[in-house]
């Protein structure tokens, strides 16, 4: 029997197909995926969290119209699969093949911005907005994010931006509680506190029900209400840091479930004002290995898909690893020696360093 994503040249096909056909096509583009990674080597583990997502928002939006900018390129496989580049999947990173990003040259009507990673899609979102407004255009701009993308810079320039501008742009935070390490600092913390305090939610329903019942007759009555109902939200909505920077928060809702995801976009799409929507993935879903152990099929090279063994190349030891062994060789002769990384813990060599020296080794 023919699979359902060949019947998908372009979102508007996938647009035909009933809400109950995408957990097929969701299983199908990670067949693909797996086919084609485990030859090829490739950023697995980021674009496998992000198939329901990426199914979800074209088939909730209307793409190309709707622009959609992934500001984390390596987790845009399933993209490239759903907008006409399925056929050309396996030749992913090969001389001549398709790019591991998204790549204006491959397609300018999907990949509307050239990127790797990270942090540029806020603002780049806020630009296409202004010239939108500006031509008095109508149509939606989309965009993913990763949660350690949002931790960058330009990013957190682009939030402060768009809550003063009040752009309307929709932004999806994909949130795997992953770096390619573990994700550090504040805002993640911020956001983990989101997703795991529980009270936090239910305490919110209770409050919107208590606000629902005060009638809301006579001025100082409904003032006095709106203040409450300000002061508690302070306190208790989760995302109250988006909203004080002047976005709508949605969420945190489940990145895996197509129905809830195209649902909840459906609903904040037509809003008109700055959306910030907290999806939760888990990095490297459907697959056993991946899921176990994320940071190893971050970025990966070709591996044995029934047993998840990287293939060894030629090599006896890699660049990487002479390179983290020398580091913890000389660390252990010169106190002033130090490692650095950018979430790159592993990518780098640097694991043997960062557990002999933890006190002299940075995640930044
Ligand atoms: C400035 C900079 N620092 C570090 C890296 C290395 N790097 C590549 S992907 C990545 C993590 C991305 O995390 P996230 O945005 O949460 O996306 P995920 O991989 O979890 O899908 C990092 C740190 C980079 N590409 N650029
Ligand atoms: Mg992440």
């Amino acid at each position: 029997m023919n699979r359902l994503i060949e019947t998908i040249n372009n979102p508007t096909d996938l647009r035909k197909l009933k809400l109950t056909d995408l957990p097929t096509v969701a299983r199908e583009i990670r067949e693909e995926m797996l086919n084609t990674v485990s030859k090829t080597g490739g950023h697995l583990a980021p674009s496998l969290g992000a198939v329901e997502l990426a199914i979800a928002v074209h088939y909730a939006f209307n793409t190309p119209q709707d622009l959609l900018l992934w500001d984390v390129g390596h987790q845009a496989y399933a993209h490239k699969m759903l907008t006409g580049r399925l056929n050309r999947f396996p030749t992913l990173r090969q001389l001549g093949g398709l790019s591991g990003f998204p790549s204006k040259d491959e397609s300018p009507q999907y990949d509307i911005f050239t990127c790797g990673h990270s942090s540029t899609s806020i603002s780049t979102a806020l630009g296409l907005a202004a010239r939108r407004d500006l031509k008095g255009e109508r149509f939606k701009i989309v965009v993913v994010i990763g949660d350690a993308a949002l931790a960058g810079g330009m990013a957190f320039e682009a939030l402060n931006n768009a809550g003063h501008m009040k752009k309307d742009v929709v932004i999806i935070l994909n949130d795997n509680e992953l770096s390619i390490s573990k994700s550090i600092g504040a805002l993640s913390r911020y956001l983990n506190r989101i997703i795991t305090n529980p009270a936090y939610n239910r305490i919110r329903k209770d409050v919107e029900r208590v606000l629902k019942r005060i009638p809301r007759f006579g001025f100082r009555a409904y003032r006095a209400a709106r203040r409450l109902e300000e002061g508690l939200k302070n306190l208790l909505v989760p995302g109250m840091l988006f909203e004080e920077m002047g976005f709508r928060y949605f969420g945190p809702i489940d990145g895996h479930n197509i129905a809830q995801l195209v649902a909840t976009f459906r609903n904040v799409m037509n809003l008109g004002e700055p959306i910030l929507i907290h999806v939760i993935t888990k990095k490297g879903k459907g697959y056993k290995y991946a899921e176990e152990n994320p940071g190893a099929f971050h970025g990966t090279g070709p591996f044995d898909l029934e047993t998840g063994k990287k293939v060894r190349t030629k090599e006896e030891i890699t660049f990487t690893e002479a390179f983290g062994e020398k580091m913890v060789e000389l660390a252990e002769k010169d106190d002033r020696i130090v490692g650095i990384t950018a979430a790159m813990e592993d990518g780098t060599g640097l694991d043997k360093f960062s557990k002999s020296f933890p006190e002299r080794f940075f995640d930044v």
